[in-house]
C-alpha cells in the first residue's frame, strides 16, 4: 500500500531468520498453528507481530497510518464535508443516552461540534488499475459515481484501528471492495481520533454522518437516503463504533425522543436496514481469555496480566495525555459503558435492533464477539455469524485474495444487500468455517452454545480489568498531579 521497495527492503531484510524459522516450523507441522494456518498465513501474522512490536510515538503512528495512498484506477472516490450543526440538541441526545446507560460514575467531556469529512467510494469494473483519477470537481465525481451503481444498498463506513490510527483513505479498498460486491456505494467516515479526541468525540461524529445520509445539509452533493437502504459497517474499533451507533438509536428511542434538529430540519430518528462488522472490537479492556489462548494465531499482542499493551507508543506530546488516563480511547471509569464497551451491555438493550451480521477469525477477540453475538441473539436480535478457524484479527484485509476472505467478503457483502432489498434475515445461524478448506467448509453451531463463556464469568473478567486500570490511572494521576505542583514552584 504505497510503499517504496526500498521501505519494503529495510522492513523485510532484518526479518529474514524470523519469516525462514516459521515457515520451516510450518512445512514440519512443528508449531503450535501448524495445525490451523498454512504457511504463508503464519509467516505474514508473524511479520506484522514484529513491525508492531517495534514501539514507536504516537504522533509517528498517526502519520504513517493515515497516508492517503491516492485515488487511481476501478475505485471511484468523491470527497464532502458536512457542515458543524450549529444547535446543539444533536450534543444534548448523545448526553442523554450515555447518562440514561450509564451508573453515573463515568467522567468524560462533551466534545466540540465540528465538520465530518466523508468519502463516497463505489467501483468501476472494467478500468485499467493505473488508470488516473479524472479531472473532474468532487461533484462531478459524486455524479460518475451514481451514474455506476446498480442498487440502492448504501454501506455507511467506519474504518478500524484501535479508534487512534487509520482512516478512510487507507480503507478504501475494503470499502470499494464491498461497493463492488453489493452493486451499491459506501459513505466512509473521517471520525476524529483519539487521543486527542477520546470518546464520544468519534460517536458524535458517526451520528452526524448518519444524519446526513437522511437529511442532507444544503450545499452536499447528494439527496436524501431512505434509512431501509442504509447498514451500519465497519471492522474492529470501527465494528465498535456502527454497534454504539446503533445502540445509540435505540436509547433515543426508548428514551423517547422521535426527532433530532439537524441543520434546521427535525430528522426523525430511526434505525438502518441492518449492521454489518468484521472482527468488531466489543471490550475496550480486551479482558477475555481468548486474548491469551488465540494469540498464537493473531499479530495483536495480549496484553500483560495487569492490563498494559507491550505495543504502548512511545512517549510524545499526544501520549501519555494531561491528565493521563488509563485508555488511549477514554478513561477507565468509561470502560464497560455500553456504548464504549458493547459487550457491556445486558441483552435486553438489543430489543428492537436491526439484522446484525458479524464476521471472525479464531482471533484474539473471538470471545468478545462471540458472547456479544450470543447476548445480541438472546436479547431478541437476529444474527447472522461467520467464524473462520485459524484465521487472525481482519484477515479479510490482510489476505484478501485467500479462499476464507472471499468467502467473507461474500457473505458479508451478500447480508447488506439482502438487508437493504427487502430480504432480511427471519431468524439467526451461525457457522464456523473449518481451516484448510478450499472453498470452505461450514459448519452449523447454535447461537446458544457459540462460547463456553457465560455472561456472569464475561463481566467479572472485564471487571477485574476495569479495577486494574482504575488503579493504574489513579497512580498516574497522582504521579502527574506531583509533576504540576513541583513545576509551579
Ligand atoms: C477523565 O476524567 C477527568 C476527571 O476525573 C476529566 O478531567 C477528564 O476530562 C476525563 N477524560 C476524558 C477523556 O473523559
Ligand atoms: C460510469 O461512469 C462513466 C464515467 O467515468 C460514464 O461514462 C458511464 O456512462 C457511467 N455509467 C456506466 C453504466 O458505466
Ligand atoms: C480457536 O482456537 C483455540 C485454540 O487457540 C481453540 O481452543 C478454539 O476452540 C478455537 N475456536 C474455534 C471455533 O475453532
Ligand atoms: C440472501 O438472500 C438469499 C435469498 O433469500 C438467501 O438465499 C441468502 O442466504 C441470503 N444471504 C444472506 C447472507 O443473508
Ligand atoms: C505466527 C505465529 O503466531 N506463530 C506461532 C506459531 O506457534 C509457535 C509455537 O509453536 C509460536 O512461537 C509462533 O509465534
Amino acid at each position: 500500500m504505497g510503499a517504496s521497495p526500498s521501505a519494503l527492503i529495510r522492513l523485510l531484510l532484518p526479518r529474514i531468520p524470523l519469516i525462514l524459522k516459521t515457515a520451516l516450523l510450518n512445512i514440519l507441522s512443528l508449531s503450535e498453528n501448524s495445525s490451523r494456518q498454512d504457511a504463508r498465513t503464519e509467516i505474514t501474522v508473524a511479520l506484522i507481530r514484529s513491525i508492531t512490536q517495534v514501539r514507536k510515538p504516537m504522533r509517528f503512528l498517526q502519520r504513517v497510518s493515515t497516508r492517503d495512498p491516492g485515488i487511481k484506477g476501478p475505485v471511484l472516490v468523491s470527497k464532502d464535508t458536512i457542515p458543524a450543526p450549529i444547535d446543539h440538541t444533536i450534543r444534548d441526545a448523545l448526553d442523554t443516552a450515555i447518562r440514561e446507560l450509564g451508573d453515573g460514575s463515568e467522567t468524560y467531556t462533551l466534545p466540540e461540534i465540528v465538520a465530518v469529512e466523508t468519502e463516497w467510494i463505489t467501483y468501476k469494473a472494467g478500468v485499467p488499475a493505473n488508470e488516473p483519477r479524472a479531472d473532474v470537481t468532487e461533484r462531478g465525481h459524486y455524479q460518475t459515481i451514481m451514474e455506476n451503481i446498480s442498487s440502492p444498498t448504501t454501506i455507511l463506513y467506519f474504518h478500524g484501528g484501535a479508534y487512534f490510527l487509520m482512516d478512510p483513505a487507507t480503507h478504501r479498498t475494503t470499502t470499494s471492495r464491498l461497493a463492488k460486491l453489493t452493486g451499491g456505494r459506501c459513505y466512509s467516515v473521517r471520525y476524529r481520533l483519539a487521543p486527542q479526541h477520546p470518546f464520544p468525540s468519534q460517536l458524535l461524529d458517526a451520528f452526524i454522518a448518519y444524519l446526513s445520509l437522511l437529511s442532507p445539509p444544503q450545499g452536499m452533493h447528494h439527496e436524501p437516503v431512505s434509512t431501509r437502504h442504509i447498514v451500519f459497517a465497519g471492522d474492529s474499533a470501527g465494528g465498535n463504533l456502527a454497534i454504539a451507533l446503533m445502540l445509540l438509536l435505540l436509547t433515543l428511542k426508548r428514551k423517547g425522543i422521535q426527532s433530532i434538529n439537524f441543520h434546521g430540519a427535525e430528522v426523525s430518528i430511526e434505525l438502518p436496514g441492518g449492521v454489518a462488522i468484521n472482527s468488531p472490537w466489543v471490550d475496550i479492556g480486551l479482558a477475555l481469555p481468548s486474548l491469551q489462548r488465540n494469540a498464537h494465531f493473531d499479530y495483536l499482542d495480549p496484553p500483560s496480566a495487569v492490563g498494559l499493551s507491550k505495543t504502548e507508543p512511545l512517549p510524545d506530546d499526544l501520549w501519555p495525555t494531561s491528565p493521563p488516563r488509563a485508555e488511549i480511547f477514554c478513561n477507565a471509569s468509561m470502560m464497560m459503558h455500553p456504548l464504549a464497551s458493547p459487550l457491556a451491555a445486558p441483552p435486553k438493550l438489543w430489543e428492537g435492533m436491526p439484522p446484525i451480521f458479524m464476521c471472525l477469525g479464531n482471533e484474539s477477540l473471538e470471545d468478545e464477539i462471540t458472547l456479544m453475538a450470543r447476548k445480541m441473539h438472546q436479547g431478541g436480535g437476529i444474527v447472522d455469524f461467520a467464524g473462520f478457524e485459524g484465521m487472525p484479527h481482519c484477515f479479510a484485509m490482510v489476505f484478501p485474495a485467500s479462499p476464507m476472505a472471499r468467502d467473507c467478503f461474500e457473505r458479508w457483502a451478500k447480508f447488506c444487500s439482502n438487508t437493504t432489498q427487502g430480504e432480511r434475515r427471519k431468524s439467526s445461524r451461525a457457522c464456523w468455517a473449518k481451516a484448510f478448506s478450499n472453498p470452505p467448509e461450514h459448519e452449523d453451531v447454535e447461537l446458544d452454545q457459540i462460547s463456553q463463556i457465560s455472561d456472569e464469568e464475561a463481566f467479572k473478567f472485564m471487571k477485574k480489568r476495569q479495577e486494574q486500570s482504575m488503579n493504574r490511572e489513579q497512580e498516574a494521576v497522582t504521579k502527574w498531579q506531583e509533576q504540576q505542583s513541583r513545576a509551579k514552584l
